[in-house]
């Protein structure tokens, strides 16, 4: 089998990508490894900046978006026992962000590929890919019980960080840089309305924790915890006694999330990772297989939603023009945002979050720092800036 684009992985960067190729007429095959209800389940991200919401229309996946995603001008913020609003759209250009679960996004777009686009297909395990220095790249996979082939134009690594793609750019040519933050956090899903109309990210002298929701029903909240935690020592009433204490106000101590029965539990590791460059020959890297954020500044998605935004133009413009030039210049594009959302998410993580044995020089600092965001507008505007979504680049740094 042959195709002008092999995309390897179908979550949000490779279905997009798919879908976008799709609508500007270039045809692609994309293998995702697991069935189609493990990925439409997976619980994730749930915030969206207008470019990914602008992308996820202009490829017809608008509709329930549209009906469904709830509109946020803004965050509160909670630190030593009070609150801050951080207002968006007064202090970002009249930037906002929308509220739809990853998981919809990702129905969404599966649902449109199968009624009107290219191959997709469920468990197909990607275990190589060749040739990426060669004008026809190929991709090894089983399918069925059968081992298979597919040669490319150009192959696209969606998988993930634990994808194979990344090990298609020589390891002497490949930079890894990591960092892995010493706590994790404890998601719930909750049968329970939110806990105000807009999610509230706290620091407290128990850790942090986040108030998040995924509609008027359904509470989506996070807890620090340790590393290795076993979600089995937190029972739901633990969970929400502790969410509790850590958003409580001075100013208003009967205040309370609203309760209800927690459906799933989860706890996931923080880390922050980039390889460089996102290329190599034929072989591109989108999305988590090149880059991780912690989730507290919500870019991992919009991330990956970026990269094959960038990606989509540069192949639709190698279609039509027989031009490279924007391919050959895709990481450079892209790295330079992700390493401004990379910086982002280790500041609000490192900000938000009080580290084992933190010296409480440290804890004074960061309070500092969150009492400056509440009472200057520079600092403020730099938090909704980066919060709402820089612009996205079409070209390289001069
Ligand atoms: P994904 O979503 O990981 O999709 C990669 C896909 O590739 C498939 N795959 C393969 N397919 C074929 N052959 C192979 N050899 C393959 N290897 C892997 C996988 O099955 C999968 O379907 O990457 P993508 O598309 O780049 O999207 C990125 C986002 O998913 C990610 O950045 C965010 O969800 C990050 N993230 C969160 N971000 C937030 O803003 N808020 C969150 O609450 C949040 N929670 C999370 C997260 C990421 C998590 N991961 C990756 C462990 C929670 C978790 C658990
Ligand atoms: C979520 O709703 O899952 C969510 C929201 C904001 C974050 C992280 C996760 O920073």
């Amino acid at each position: 089998m042959h195709t002008t684009v092999g995309i390897i992985g179908g979550g949000p960067s490779g279905l997009l990508l798919a879908r976008l190729l799709h609508t500007a007429g270039i045809d692609s095959v994309l293998l995702e490894r697991r069935d189609r209800a493990y990925v439409e389940q997976r619980q994730r991200a749930g915030i969206l900046e207008q470019a990914t919401v602008d992308a996820l229309r202009a490829c017809g996946a608008g509709a329930r978006l549209d009906a469904e995603g709830m509109v946020h001008d803004g965050i509160e913020l909670r630190f030593d026992r009070r609150a801050h609003r951080v207002d968006f759209p007064s202090l970002a250009d009249g930037r906002r962000v929308t509220v739809y679960a990853q998981t919809e996004v990702v129905k969404d777009l599966i649902a449109l590929q199968l009624a009107e686009g290219g191959p997709l297909l469920f468990e197909a395990d990607v275990h190589a890919v060749e040739g990426a220095d060669t004008d026809r790249p190929l991709i090894r996979y089983t399918h069925e019980g059968q081992e298979q082939t597919l040669t490319c134009d150009y192959v696209v690594g969606c998988d993930g960080f634990h994808g194979v793609a990344r090990n298609a750019v020589p390891e002497h040519l490949r930079t890894t840089y990591e960092r892995v933050y010493p706590y994790s956090w404890l998601g719930i899903l909750a049968d329970a309305p939110p806990a105000a109309d807009e999610l509230i990210y706290a620091h407290s002298d128990r850790g942090f924790a986040l108030a998040s929701m995924r509609s008027p029903s359904v509470s989506r909240h996070y807890l620090q915890v340790p590393n290795g935690t076993d979600p089995a020592d937190w029972p739901d009433d633990r969970i929400w006694d502790e969410l509790d204490a850590r958003f409580a106000l001075d100013a208003d101590p009967g205040w309370r999330l609203k309760r209800g029965p927690v459906t799933a539990k989860s706890v996931l590791p923080m880390r922050s990772h980039v390889t460089e460059p996102m290329a190599y020959g034929r072989v591109l890297l989108a999305g988590d297989a090149a880059h991780i954020v912690p989730p507290t500044g919500a870019k991992g998605l919009n991330l990956a939603a970026a990269d094959v935004i960038v990606l989509a133009r540069a192949l639709t413009h190698w279609h039509t023009t027989g031009s490279t030039d924007l391919l050959e210049s895709y990481s450079d594009t892209c790295l330079r945002r992700v390493w401004r959302a990379e910086h982002f998410s280790y500041f609000m993580t490192t900000t938000l979050h009080t580290a084992p044995d933190q010296p409480p020089f440290e804890t004074r600092l960061q309070l500092s720092q969150l009492d400056r965001i509440a009472t200057s507008h520079h600092a403020a505007a730099e938090l909704a800036e980066n919060y709402t979504g820089l612009p996205l680049a079409t070209e390289p740094p001069a």
